[in-house]
């Protein structure tokens, strides 16, 4: 397989700002380490696209804009670390530690995301070095989270004995490894030299990015393992997929999927939101050359210097699938067959006491957004802190957000339950499905990219959502609602049921037609709804649903039927027209 250096070998237009801030850089070096020791509060501009390959965001206090602004002071600035975690996968001592340093440098809360990593918000300047040294102290590595390389590389994480299951996990261990970028800067910057196990030190050749280059990639690039049987991970968001074909419980090979991506701009018919395509079947001895030639072609091909044009999704739609495949055989040491047949993936959110095949039990808990902290009436932290001190469990983070112990002995999930029950979280059992599929993003007061709520605005929703669904009889009915601030995407909206995507501080395009296993594109249903008229937006369609739902069939699958045009969406663009007004012209008594 070719390793040539990265050349830019398109005749686009100049390059980006970003591609100029990173070309550079030096190898993701900047004047990062110059900053973190003088005074000043925040990065320059070009340094706070270098800081994003480390895993460090520069972001502001929304909350204190005004205040701040008539007291005649500056953005309070601050920063979110996120944590990359192959498949999720923590020990019970690295959990600790982040829980530890929650407290000590950041907002007293960890927040699972929901590409199975761990971030911590609201992290002064001063407490970034500690933290991260910290973090590469106890084998991880916040190294390559964010930035325009590989992202943290998602598996299930489900601790179930059987060789599938151990071979996504350990592939995506291997692929995040295989493409975590090389420069020494991040050593230098954060670890002063010291050896740290969970990224390379440097060297001479290393400093070079043998693979990237000093551009890196275009932008970034989101892989998954999923298996045939559980697709717990929403495979088809990603630029790369790889789903393990099963024969007689192992993984025969993997279907190769490309050029899945959610994030769209409001009005921008150019930008879409679309789910991965298969492109062939491989060996899963070629699994990892197998994404390293997607991400090389990525790379030489991928556009710089439109960044809203510039994912890999974009690549595809210009070229279509057989050139993409053309290039990639050119590439690839291996010959991609053609991809086998594939049913609809099955969903599992892994939550409440199951068996793991080993004589051990794991044990999925349920957390609202993400957030991991402690409030009035829950007190979240506390209680997983607890049980992970005692019971030394595996920790592990879902794709929904939510977190597995595993390897617990029979006995220890009961004490699981009490612990959890004792300080106001529920079991799963005992939960809404429309609040057990939930999902939002952070949006405010965090994300510079906001323009309404989510992570605080969804538990009122779902609350609201609960009511008229328990009054419908619908409360066991399969359904999942998201919520993101702006339309980039981050909690997944439009492969939802119903989801909610805030297009100013005070409206949200609504999107229904989705469903759990995350394999079509809802539709726009209704523009510029304001949150206390969501329910009325979406009550209709859900009466009818309860009305003349068949068996089993979720509230997306519902709307496709009674849309009847047999349409199985996999792609929709920044700026589509709502569907609501197509179901009343059907006669459908809405
Ligand atoms: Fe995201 C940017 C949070 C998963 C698409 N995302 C951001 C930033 C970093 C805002 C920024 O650029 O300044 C957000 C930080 C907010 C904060 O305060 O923490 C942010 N994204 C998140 C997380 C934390 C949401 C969550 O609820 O957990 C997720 C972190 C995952 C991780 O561990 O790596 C997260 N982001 C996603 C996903 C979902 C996924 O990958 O499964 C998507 C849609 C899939 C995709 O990539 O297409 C997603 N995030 C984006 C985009 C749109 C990219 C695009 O192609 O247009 C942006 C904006 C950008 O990159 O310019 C973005
Ligand atoms: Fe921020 Fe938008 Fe992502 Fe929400 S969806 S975290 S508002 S970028």
């Amino acid at each position: 397989m070719s390793t040539t250096r990265f050349k830019n070998k398109k005749s686009h237009d100049k390059p980006s700002k970003v591609e100029i801030a990173k070309s550079g850089g030096s190898f993701l070096r900047g004047q990062v380490a110059e900053t973190l020791e003088g005074r000043e509060e925040r990065f320059s501009p070009d340094d706070v696209q270098l800081l994003k390959f480390h895993g460090i965001y520069q972001q502001d206090d929304r909350d204190l804009r005004i205040e701040r602004r008539k007291r005649g002071l500056g953005k309070h600035w601050q920063f979110m670390m996120r944590v990359a975690l192959p498949a999720g996968i923590m020990t019970a001592g690295q959990y600790l530690s982040l829980d530890e340093m929650a407290g000590r440098l950041a907002d007293c809360s960890l927040r699972i995301t929901t590409r199975q990593g761990i971030q911590f918000h609201g992290v002064l300047k001063g407490a970034l070095k500690p933290a991260v040294q910290d973090i590469n102290r106890r084998m991880m590595t916040t190294l390559g989270a964010c930035g325009d390389v590989q992202r943290n590389v998602m598996a299930c994480p489900a601790p179930i004995d059987d060789p599938a299951h151990r071979a996504v996990q350990r592939l995506a261990e291997e692929i995040s490894r295989e493409l975590r970028p090389q420069s020494g800067a991040y050593h230098e910057i954060w670890i002063d030299g010291e050896k740290a196990v969970s990224s390379k030190p440097p060297t001479a050749a290393a400093t070079e990015e043998s693979f990237y280059g000093k551009a890196y990639l275009p932008r970034k690039l989101k892989t998954g393992v999923a298996l045939e049987n559980d697709n717990c991970i929403d495979i088809f968001s990603y630029d790369v997929g790889l789903v393990g074909m099963l024969q007689g419980g192992r993984v025969a090979g993997y279907n190769l999927l490309i050029g899945g991506g959610l994030g769209m701009t409001h009005n921008k018919p150019e930008t879409i939101a679309r789910l991965a395509e298969p492109l062939g079947y491989l060996a899963p001895e070629n699994a990892l050359e197998a994404v390293r030639t997607v991400a090389a072609i990525f790379r030489d091909h991928g556009n710089r210097s439109d960044r809203r044009q510039a994912r890999l999704k974009y690549l595809l739609e210009k070229w279509g699938v057989e050139r993409f495949r053309r290039e990639f055989d050119r590439r690839a040491s291996f010959e991609l067959e053609p991809p086998r047949e594939m049913g609809r993936l099955p969903f599992h959110d892994h939550l409440g006491a199951q068996r793991q095949g080993d004589g051990d039990w794991f044990y999925g808990v349920f957390v609202q957004n993400g957030r991991i902290v402690d409030g009035s009436e829950m007190r979240l932290r506390t209680a997983l802190r607890r049980i992970v001190e005692e019971m030394r469990p595996g920790v592990r983070a879902t794709a929904q957000q939510s977190l597995l112990l595993t390897g617990l002995e029979r006995p220890q999930v009961e004490r699981v339950r009490r612990i959890l029950a004792r300080h106001g979280v529920k079991d799963a059992a005992q939960l809404s499905n429309v609040r057990r599929f939930s999902m939002a993003c952070p949006a405010l007061p965090t994300c510079g990219l906001a323009l309404g709520e989510s992570e605080r605005l969804i538990p009122s929703v779902l609350d609201e959502l609960e009511l008229e669904l328990e009054q419908l009889e619908l409360k066991n009915a399969p359904l999942t609602v998201r919520m993101t601030g702006c339309p980039n995407g981050c909690a997944r909206p439009y492969t939802a049921d119903v989801a909610f995507v805030a297009r100013s501080p005070s409206t949200y395009h609504v999107f229904v037609g989705g469903r759990l296993e995350g394999d079509r594109i809802a539709d726009l249903f209704a523009a510029d709804v304001k949150p206390e008229d969501f329910l009325e937006t979406l009550s209709p369609l859900l009466k009818l649903w309860a009305s003349q739902r068949r068996n089993g069939e979720s509230l997306g699958d519902f709307y496709q039927r009674m849309l009847g045009d047999g349409s199985h969406r996999r792609r929709i663009t920044g700026k589509e027209d709502p569907t609501l007004g197509r179901l009343h012209s059907l006669e459908v008594a809405l």
